[in-house]
């Protein structure tokens, strides 16, 4: 089903490595035949992602630190200069400090629950006010999240409540965008083994208890994932908004 996205423009927040859940769903917007542009956060991943965006026929790559307003700023300025609009929006972002994927979450500190909040959950309202401006004809944002916002899952702690930010701000987004035709929706995926995951204390016993428990019987696959963002970002997708949609191989069904 190629050329879902023909003819759109996808903005692609989080792509870090060949791992990054923001990766597999940028090479599925380009099967879609979509133009494509992306974001890196710091110098240290900027020799990755310029490498994967030659690899992905990215037509813009710029740096982009969501906590800094200014770049999020020059972001829909440039994006203006290059394509003139935007159709697409996919953000892939999370932080939390390591030892907050760790220790009691009773335990965590001010600066770190700010952080974790300010990095994965204010971010998307910040990209979305660009996004508004860009998206003249209506357009599609689809963020990522995770079960523990609406579960305690051992460990996920403040990423939790972050992501239970996210989902809100999901809905008042979808609310306040809808007039306008710009459709705002979250994929709630099943843990996937990447690079920012893999120093999570015991991440890999908690994927071998998913896939046992899961109705597949297996881990979710990123391109599944992506898949289900060519949807929501496509016409395909058009009566969705406000929506967590688990892509998970059935997991959040479960009960014990
Ligand atoms: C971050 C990390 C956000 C890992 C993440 C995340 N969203 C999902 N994961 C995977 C995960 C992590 C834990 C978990 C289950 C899944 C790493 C740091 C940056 C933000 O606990 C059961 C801890």
């Amino acid at each position: 089903m190629p050329n879902l996205l023909e003819g759109k423009t996808a903005l692609v927040l989080g792509v870090a490595n060949r791992w990054s859940l923001a990766y597999a769903i940028a090479q599925a917007f380009r099967r879609e035949g979509a133009r494509l542009a992306l974001t890196y956060q710091g110098d240290r991943q900027k020799t990755t992602v310029e490498e994967l965006a030659a690899e992905l026929g990215a037509e813009m790559l710029t740096g982009c630190d969501v906590t800094q307003e200014q770049d999020v700023d020059r972001l829909g300025r440039e994006l203006a200069e290059r394509f003139g609009g935007l159709e697409i929006l996919a953000h892939s972002i999370a932080f939390a400090n390591r030892e907050d994927l760790s220790r009691p979450f009773v335990e965590t500190s001010r600066s770190g629950y700010l952080l974790a909040h300010e990095v994965s959950a204010y971010s998307l309202v910040a990209v979305a006010r660009i996004a508004q401006k860009l998206m003249k004809t209506g357009g599609s944002i689809v963020t990522l999240t995770y079960l523990g916002a609406t579960r305690v899952i051992q460990n996920y702690n403040v990423m939790g409540v972050a992501k239970a930010a996210l989902e809100a701000s999901v809905r008042y987004l979808a609310s306040d965008l809808g007039p306008s035709n710009i459709r705002v929706n979250a994929i709630s995926a099943g843990p996937v083994k990447t690079v920012s995951a893999r120093g999570v204390k015991d991440f890999g016993r908690l994927l071998d208890s998913f896939s046992e428990k899961a109705p597949l019987r297996r881990n979710t696959d990123p391109a599944e994932v992506a898949d289900t963002a060519v949807f929501l970002a496509s016409d395909l997708g058009r009566g969705v908004t406000g929506n967590i949609i688990f892509v998970d191989a059935g997991f959040q069904i479960m009960g014990l």
